[in-house]
């Protein structure tokens, strides 16, 4: 089974992508965004405490994100592959995304990295905050706030993962379409190894 991470900045398209490859590859898509926003929606205390780091354009703590992933990947089986999305977005939660896979004999098969400069990501999430009612695309300090967490706490991971030779860029400026070739030839490239 494939273990892959898409990966990038806020905006890079790691969601969009993320539902494309699941149309073409049947992949099981794992977005932490997404759970963490239906917590939030279902009110649950997990989703009260999040809340408060989402809207701020933090990171909510690794305790909370580990715990919701480990239990939505302990009966993951029978399936061509899975694409974690937003997820890990720090060393730590990399290093138990490691140690949830272990003892399932997987691993970490590659790290898909969204390559997009500053400026169209501070577009494309200004012109989602349009219609989204997104609390975290509606400011532009908050927006600008995410992508300076993701240099400080979530690029640090791109090292991380190239030591171990999984690192692969990806182009992430073009049509939706053209990304989307791009990626499913990486993966490709990386079911032919
Ligand atoms: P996420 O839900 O992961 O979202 P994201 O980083 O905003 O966006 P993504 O890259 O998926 O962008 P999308 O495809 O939607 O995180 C939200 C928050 O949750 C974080 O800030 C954090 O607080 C918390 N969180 C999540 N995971 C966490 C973790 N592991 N640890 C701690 N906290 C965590 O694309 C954005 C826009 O661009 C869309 O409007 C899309 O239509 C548009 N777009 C996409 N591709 C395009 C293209 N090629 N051209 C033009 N526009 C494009």
């Amino acid at each position: 089974m494939l273990n892959l991470i898409l990966f990038g900045p806020p905006g890079a398209g790691k969601g969009t992508q993320a539902q494309a490859l699941v149309t073409h590859f049947g992949f099981i898509h794992l977005s932490t965004g997404d759970l963490l926003r239906s917590e939030i929606s279902n009110k649950t205390p997990l989703g009260l405490e999040a809340r408060r780091f989402m809207d701020a354009g933090e990171l909510v703590p690794d305790k909370t994100v580990i715990g919701m992933i480990c239990n939505r990947t302990h009966n993951l089986q029978g399936i061509p592959g899975v694409i974690y999305d937003g997820f890990p977005r720090t060393v730590k939660q990399a290093d138990a995304l490691e140690k949830i896979l272990k003892p399932r004999k997987e691993t970490i098969n590659a790290l898909l990295a969204l390559d997009v400069p500053h400026d169209e990501l501070v577009k494309r999430l200004t012109n989602r905050g349009l219609t989204s009612g997104r609390s975290d695309d509606t400011h532009v300090e908050t927006i600008e706030n995410r992508i300076r967490v993701y240099h400080e706490k979530t690029s640090p991971l791109i090292e991380y993962y190239q030591k171990q030779g999984k690192y692969r860029p990806v182009e992430g400026v073009g049509t939706i379409e053209d990304i989307t070739e791009r990626l499913i030839e990486t993966i490709q490239s990386i079911t032919n190894t």
